[in-house]
């Protein structure tokens, strides 16, 4: 007998919509409960009293943190739909080593490009590109980063488009005139139901980035 999962998670969070992906794709109903960040509540603080933060899920009671560990352990505990992980031991291995990747650089140079300006601001957006582009280069002429089937790198990649539009209008610049087969790559992946419930509306997602910036003073 297994309860209904709870996915603690803030509407933001490219890591949370790791996890929505990953549970649509299993078709698994489970309770959302939307986190705030700056008041966190004390199911949080007590599911995740290590690194107090979003994503968890909790499963029979018991608490899963990070959104890598989450996708990997829906993937195995609901094994029977939508594989993520490829069944090959040197596929997996390939397949953790760019979402280790994605979770080294992505979101600093995400970030590094709303919270900066000038010179700061040019070599995060810089990097940012160098990013895409290596990882354009892994994905190749694949529909997706396995293969035919959307999986675990898509996964672990795709939340970050919905931060694209905000980081592009701080930035002044397009990632797709530079990574256009990215861009064509994350398009394709919204096509999935999973996808495109799970992640958040890019207007709110730069409405929020342009508060944040007037909360930090970031001019
Ligand atoms: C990162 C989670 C994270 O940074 C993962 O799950 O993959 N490595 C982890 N969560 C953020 C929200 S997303 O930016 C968070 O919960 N921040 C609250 C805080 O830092 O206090």
């Amino acid at each position: 007998m297994t309860d209904e999962p709870i996915l603690l998670t803030a509407w933001p969070s490219f890591f949370g919509m790791r996890a929505r992906i990953a549970l649509d794709e299993k078709g698994i109903s489970y309770q959302h409960r939307e986190e705030n960040l700056f008041d966190k509540s004390p199911f949080l603080l007590q599911m995740n009293p290590i690194n107090k933060k979003v994503p968890v899920l909790v499963h029979n009671g018991k608490p899963i943190c990070e959104s890598l560990i989450i996708v990997q352990y829906i993937d195995e505990v609901w094994k029977d739909k939508s594989p993520l992980l490829p069944s090959d031991p040197y596929q997996r291995a390939q397949a953790r080593f760019w979402a280790d990747y994605i979770d080294k650089k992505v979101y600093n140079c995400i970030n590094g490009i709303w919270t900066t300006k000038g010179e700061e601001q040019e070599a995060a957006k810089k990097e940012f590109i160098e990013v895409m582009k290596v990882l354009e280069g892994e994905l190749g002429d694949k529909l997706y980063f396995g293969g035919d089937s959307f999986g675990f790198l898509d996964v672990s990649l795709v939340p970050f488009y919905c931060w694209f539009y905000a980081v592009e209008k701080c930035g002044n610049f397009s990632t797709e005139a530079q990574c256009p087969k990215l861009v064509a790559w994350a398009k394709k992946c919204m096509e999935r139901q999973s996808v495109a419930n799970s992640l958040s509306d890019p207007d709110k997602v730069y409405n929020l980035v342009l508060e944040l910036e007037k909360m930090n003073d970031i001019e």
